[in-house]
């Protein structure tokens, strides 16, 4: 270091980058030496050593994990992290055992796509793409305890992924106890006749084969023959997000076609009431909350069944998902969806008749043929497109329905705006109190009739009113009711006449767990030779990723929708077929070549850092409820705080509060939430630049001349956003680390501004940070000789004024993760000794102030303390306290008015009373000269605010 600065120019113990880099380095070996951040557990290989103790007061503090790509981290990345870092050392100070770690999600896309394009395995380039971003965060001198470092794909993790697959897999959701639990105990309810099977047969009445069918029916993980996204091109399904709304894949823009595959399906929906209700609990942002019940979307409604002559003369029910029973008066035709099945028994034999509307009929002369050229039109649109699009399209099935409260005939159609997979796949169409409905109908020429007293000439009319036009001779009269009644009127009607029921719908679906891909986990399942699912015993786990030599799966003709997937792991066929005995003497099976998507580890990934080591368990009882068990009755446990985006808002913190609730139900866990408190952070942005085509160029290469931006000569145009790959904008935090220190960098990104608000990075400002740590340092440590420069002494009252005001606040602050203001109050607290002691600063002001900046900059304030002649680390020295008595201002200062105006001000001791604030007033010669030679008639002293003397 002396070298250095001294080529600078710069006293030799001066605190800058080399100094920074050297003490950095230095403080870190240390920690890694001592695992100083090693967290014991009650039980197990991290349980405590010999003289080590467990605390019973404990924090766990997580992450969202990073998926380890290529390009590594930029300064945007390290946010939360570093932010979750200083509230996990706060936290040891105040004496609690922190759990902190951070592991990789390491299986996914990227990898494989590189992998298809090179040739390398993507087990090289994600282990490569580890050690890179593991450098890169060691550097900011995160306290993680890194024996619990996992990644997803290190098998001994993924075996335990797919050991609760396989316990999800033998589970059942049971609706009465509302709980999952073991399929065993199904089988045996099934047996003893105390429960029937699905479609209400005996059990013992089966064959085997059906006995395995109608137990496969209440698994919480089944095969279904589900619609999904195929898309040849890419040669694997795809999940909706990503494909866009003309229907073709997000990545290649190759077409994609909706088709009926056999998919493995995990039942989320059974625990739809549970995710919903269960939010209540959760310390989360309410914005967050709102999301999930959103994509829940539990809707309250009521199930209306109308009636229909079939096209084989029997009467046909259709039955329809409503929320508004209380509009069936102005429900004037039906509509279907396009693939229900319920179509082929309504659409009408022959020809339309003669007076049929021509815009009914879709060009054809019969509805079948109409219905059969609908349907290939509508294949390749999406969910979104469909349900968006203004311009409503149908065809009529030649047709009528009798609505069940007044018996009117309503033309039924078959539409696309109707999803298939809601509600029932029908709707009755309201079209004066439905935007959607109301479109149609004028596309149509459909009757409109108000039931709501509103306006129904140019739309719509969607807010609440009086009903109108709502009365039958049967005893339902809504006329004059507002909704809530009107819907209750009808439903109770409905039930009465035997015409619905209440129901409560919902728009989540099943979550789609297969992905035809290589590089995930594979499946804990074989197939028999007549293709029947097996799951295999836990002792037969992990079933590895066998290696390959092609990771693509097989290529398609992009157009050929007739085409079936085949997963890259289906060409390994010495890996797929294996001889097992499952019970039944060896025999060969077939594996499922399928891999699980890329949710599957993060779904539980809290539970290894607790046991990473564990070889007997996911995670052992002991060890989870003492980090995320209950608090209370009332708690529902979880890790204490969770810091990542809110991009995260839905499936990631879906799916796994799901898996966590059925591990909590079948007794695995004692916590029946993974998180219990999240916190959203906000984003660094940065400015971006593009050029003349729009296409984004080097952010670092752009120069600025006179409030104009050039790029290699070119001008562009700057604009601003999320710092990131895609707007090149990327600043790596190697850099500022290099030229500055971490503890800047950490300082820099802790002062930006509130946690959860987004901001702008400007590598500029970086040195305002590295300056307050300089003066830090010069305030304790002689920039000349190294020695420190500090005496015993007694604080002055100011002094301690000022030292306990800025423990209160810190600890505040730091509590709620308001790092901002703890920067700005260590500041004002360094420029208050600063100007006081030009000289050499007393101990008692600088000791707790080393250890105040010790959780934003851990580097510098372990050297400083150090160096104050302190053996110990400073981790876990007892964060300071403060005294009451120095928080309350002695004194005050009052204004004082005679007759009504504001004469003077008088400053007394914040306890005066009455007489003594108003004898110091008389005594300042300004107020004394305009009472002098008058009568003071009276004095009032407003304690704290003024004092108002009236003379005459
Ligand atoms: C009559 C009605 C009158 C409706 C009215 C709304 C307003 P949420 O709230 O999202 O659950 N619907 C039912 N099944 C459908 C399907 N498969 N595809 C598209 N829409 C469907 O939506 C429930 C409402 O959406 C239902 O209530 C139904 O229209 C429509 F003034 O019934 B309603």
């Amino acid at each position: 270091m002396t070298e250095a600065n001294q080529a600078n120019n710069q006293p030799s113990h001066r605190y800058g980058a080399p100094l920074a880099g050297e003490i950095e380095k230095k403080w870190r070996d240390f920690w890694a030496e001592n695992g100083t951040f090693h967290a014991p557990n009650p039980v197990g290989d991290l349980a405590p050593g010999a003289g080590e103790h467990l605390p019973e007061d404990k924090l766990f503090v997580q992450d969202m994990f990073p998926y380890p790509s290529g390009a590594g981290l930029h300064v945007g990345h390290p946010l939360g992290y570093i932010a979750t870092d200083v509230y996990a050392r706060y936290n040891r100070m105040l004496g609690k055992n922190v759990l902190h770690t951070l592991g990789y999600d390491a299986f996914g896309l990227p990898a494989e796509q590189y992998a298809i394009q090179t040739g390398t395995h993507p087990r090289t380039t994600t282990m490569a793409n580890i050690e890179n971003m593991r450098r890169q965060l060691d550097q900011l001198g995160l306290g993680h305890d890194e024996r619990r470092a996992v990644a997803t794909t290190d098998t001994e993790f993924y075996r335990w992924t797919q050991w609760i697959f396989l316990k999800i897999y033998n589970s059942w959701f049971d609706p009465d106890q509302q709980k999952a639990r073991p399929i065993a105990e199904l089988i045996d309810e099934l047996e003893s006749g105390a429960r029937r099977t699905a479609d209400g047969r005996t059990y013992s009445e089966l064959s085997d084969a059906e006995k395995r069918a109608a137990v496969d029916d209440f698994r919480l993980v089944y095969l279904s023959n589900s619609m999904v996204n195929w898309c040849p091109g890419l040669g694997t399904v795809l999940a909706n997000e990503e494909v866009t709304a003309e229907g073709r894949s997000e990545r290649g823009n190759f077409r994609v076609f909706r088709k009926k595959l056999s998919q493995w399906m995990m039942r989320i929906t059974a625990y739809a009431d549970r995710l919903v209700d269960d939010l209540e609990k959760l310390d989360w942002p309410e914005k967050v909350k709102t999301m999930q019940r959103n994509w829940i979307g539990r809707s309250q409604g009521a199930e209306v069944t109308f009636r229909a002559p079939g096209a084989d003369g029997t009467e046909v029910p259709i039955t329809v998902f409503t929320t508004r029973a209380d509009t069936l008066f102005g429900a004037t035709f039906m509509a279907v969806a396009p693939e229900a099945e319920l179509i082929d028994q309504l659409v009408a034999e022959g020809e339309y008749a003669a007076d049929v509307d021509k815009r009914w009929t879709y060009g054809a002369s019969s509805p079948r043929e109409a219905l059969a050229a609908y349907r290939r039109d509508i294949a390749a649109k999406s969910d979104v497109e469909r349900q968006e699009n203004k311009d409503k399209t149908g065809v009529f099935l030649g047709t009528y329905a009798t609505n069940p409260v007044n018996g009117a005939k309503v033309p039924i159609f078959a539409a696309d705006y109707v999803l298939a997979g809601y509600g029932t796949g029908a709707l009755m169409a309201v079209p004066a109190h439905d935007e959607r409905d109301y479109e149609f109908a004028r596309a149509f020429g459909l009757e409109i009739i108000p039931v709501l007293d509103g306006d129904v000439s140019e739309q719509a009319f969607i807010g609440d009113a009086e009903h109108i036009n709502s009365a039958n001779d049967a005893g339902l009269n809504l006329n004059g009711l507002g909704k809530q009644e009107a819907i209750e009127a009808t439903v109770d009607w409905l039930v009465v006449e035997g015409h619905g029921t209440g129901k409560v719908q919902y728009k989540l679906r099943d979550w789609l767990f297969a992905r035809q891909r290589y590089w995930g986990e594979p499946f804990p399942i074989v197939y028999d030779a007549e293709g029947h699912p097996h799951s295999l015993p836990e002792d037969m786990l992990p079933v590895e990723l066998p290696e390959v030599e092609d990771y693509a799966p097989a290529a398609f003709d992009p157009e050929d929708a007739t085409s079936e997937p085949q997963p890259p792991l289906a060409k390994v066929t010495d890996w797929v077929e294996v001889e097992l005995d499952l019970g039944d003497g060896p025999q060969t099976y077939y594996r499922d070549t399928n891999v699980m998507p890329q949710w599957a580890g993060s779904s539980w990934y809290q539970l290894r850092y607790i046991d990473p080591t564990n070889k007997d368990a996911l995670v052992d009882i002991e060890n989870e409820r003492y980090w995320t068990g209950p608090q209370s009755e009332e708690d529902c446990g979880g890790v204490d705080l969770y810091v990542g985006g809110v991009e995260h808002a839905v499936l990631h913190l879906l799916y796994s509060r799901f898996w966590h609730k059925v591990l909590y139900d079948l007794g695995y866990v004692t916590s029946s939430e993974p998180y219990r408190r999240l916190y959203n952070q906000g984003y660094i942005q940065a400015y971006a630049y593009t050029d003349s085509r729009g296409v984004y160029v080097p952010a670092a290469e752009v120069e600025e001349r006179d409030g104009t931006f050039y790029y290699q000569g070119e001008e562009v145009t700057q604009e601003y956003g999320k710092m990131g790959k895609s707007l090149k904008n990327a600043v790596a935090p190697d850099d500022i680390v290099r030229d500055f220190g971490a503890d800047t960098l950490r300082v820099y990104e802790m002062s930006m501004g509130p946690l959860d608000t987004s901001r702008p990075w400007a590598t500029k400002d970086v040195v305002g940070a590295h300056r307050f740590l300089q003066r830090l340092w010069r305030l304790i440590i002689d920039e000349e000789t190294g020695e420190v420069y500090t005496r015993d002494a007694e604080l002055t009252d100011d002094d301690n004024k000022a030292l306990h005001r800025t423990i209160a606040g810190v600890r505040e602050d730091y509590a709620h993760l308001r790092d901002n203001t703890v920067v700005a109050k260590l500041i004002e607290y360094v420029n208050y000794l600063t100007k006081t002691y030009p000289g050499e600063v007393p101990l008692a002001a600088v000791e707790p102030l080393v250890i105040m900046v010790a959780p934003v900059a851990p580097h510098i304030a372990e050297e400083l303390w150090s160096r104050l002649g302190h053996d110990e680390t400073i981790t876990f020295v007892s964060f300071p306290t403060f005294e009451e008595k120095w928080l309350v201002d002695d004194e005050i200062t009052l204004p004082v008015q005679v007759n009504g105006k504001v004469r003077g001000r008088v400053t007394v001791p914040a306890d005066a009373d009455q007489d003594a604030v108003v004898d110091a007033a008389l005594a300042d010669s300004k107020i004394a000269s305009h009472v002098e030679g008058k009568d003071l008639v009276k004095k009032i002293v407003v304690p704290g605010r003024m004092v108002n003397l009236v003379v005459k």
